[in-house]
């Protein structure tokens, strides 16, 4: 199983968790202490892939609600089943998509629901007016700033489509809630390569210390497995190029696309970037890159455990 892992996750074995990251745990930690609940943020894409290790410690001892954020861009029929996947194991949690109003409705009321005896206990002792703290948390560029931006109506926190935009904590308050928007962190070392991958594919890990035709060529050759039909309408390949080994058909793409320096050849560079930006921006549809572990994968693991 392992050789099929993307090669260039490997490179992530260098220096690049950087300090601040650090700094924003330590943040986490305190402010984890002061607030009623915390709502983790991971992408709908890749839920399992997304859930920070370091967030499930910190934030393990109060009430939380995860939202699948980015719901449009992934398969709906897979997010539901991460939905059920996460309600089987007892915790609270919604798909949404951050940018739309609907989303923040439906996260309130989970919040709500999540709280219910807090918020009774409060009622009784005549603080129902107090508001809900809730601290985001998530990696980095999942939607933590945009989901505050269209909770609390107006563009309060500073949000962009890349990793580390947020640098400091931000509260922003609504008639109800004070949420505190957190940088996005990651941890220091993944479990597996896939997970290293999956988070480059969506932009949590900063492009520049990526080789971006490894990125863009690990991205076609994941994606064909599981939606080759998509692949190939986007790009208008047939079947046997859509079957060529991940550097000849990333070649193919970009002769198609006329992608070409002097001579004919193909600009790789150009290509990789421009498949990756497609991707991202759902260009080839809307694609979950993960889905919910079943027996079968966890009797295959046993196996390979065994060799
Ligand atoms: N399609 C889609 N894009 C989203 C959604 N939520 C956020 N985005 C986009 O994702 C990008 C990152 O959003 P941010 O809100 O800055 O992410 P963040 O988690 O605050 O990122 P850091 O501050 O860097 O940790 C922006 O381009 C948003 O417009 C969503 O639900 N769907
Ligand atoms: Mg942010």
């Amino acid at each position: 199983m392992n050789n099929q892992e993307p090669r260039f996750a490997n490179q992530l074995n260098i220096q690049w968790f950087p300090g601040h990251m650090t700094k924003t745990l330590r943040m986490m930690e305190q402010e984890i202490q002061h607030v009623d609940a915390s709502l983790v943020l991971l992408d709908a894409r890749i839920p399992l892939s997304s859930l920070n290790p370091e967030i499930e410690r910190i934030t393990a001892r109060k009430p939380k609600l995860y939202a699948l954020n980015k719901a449009d861009l992934a398969d709906p029929a897979v997010t539901e089943e991460w939905i059920k996947y996460f309600h089987a194991a007892d915790a609270g949690c919604v798909a949404i998509s951050a940018k739309q109003k609907g989303g923040a409705k439906a996260v309130q009321t989970a919040i709500e629901k999540e709280l219910s005896g807090l918020l009774a206990r409060r009622q009784n002792r005549g603080m129902g007016g107090a508001k809900t703290q809730v601290m985001l948390c998530g990696i980095p560029n999942v939607g933590k700033s945009t989901f505050i931006n269209t909770f609390a109506g107006s563009a309060r926190a500073k949000a962009a489509d890349r990793p580390g935009v947020t640098k400091g904590k931000q509260w922003v308050s609504t008639e109800k809630f004070d949420l505190l928007d957190m940088p996005g962190v990651l941890w220091k070392k993944f479990d597996s390569k896939t997970i290293a991958s999956n988070l480059a594919f969506i932009g949590s890990i900063k492009d520049d210390i990526l080789d971006v035709e490894e990125l863009a060529m690990n991205l076609l050759d994941e994606v064909r497995r599981n939606y080759p039909e998509l692949v190939a309408q986007r790009y208008k390949l047939d079947a046997e190029t859509l079957a060529l080994p991940p550097y000849e058909l990333m070649e193919a793409i970009g002769r198609k696309r006329g992608l070409l320096v002097r001579g004919g050849e193909v600009n790789t560079e150009r290509c990789a970037i421009m498949l990756v930006d497609e991707f991202r921006a759902c260009k080839w549809g809307r694609i979950s890159l993960e889905r919910p572990p079943q027996r079968d994968d966890l009797a295959d693991f046993a196996e390979d455990d065994d060799e």
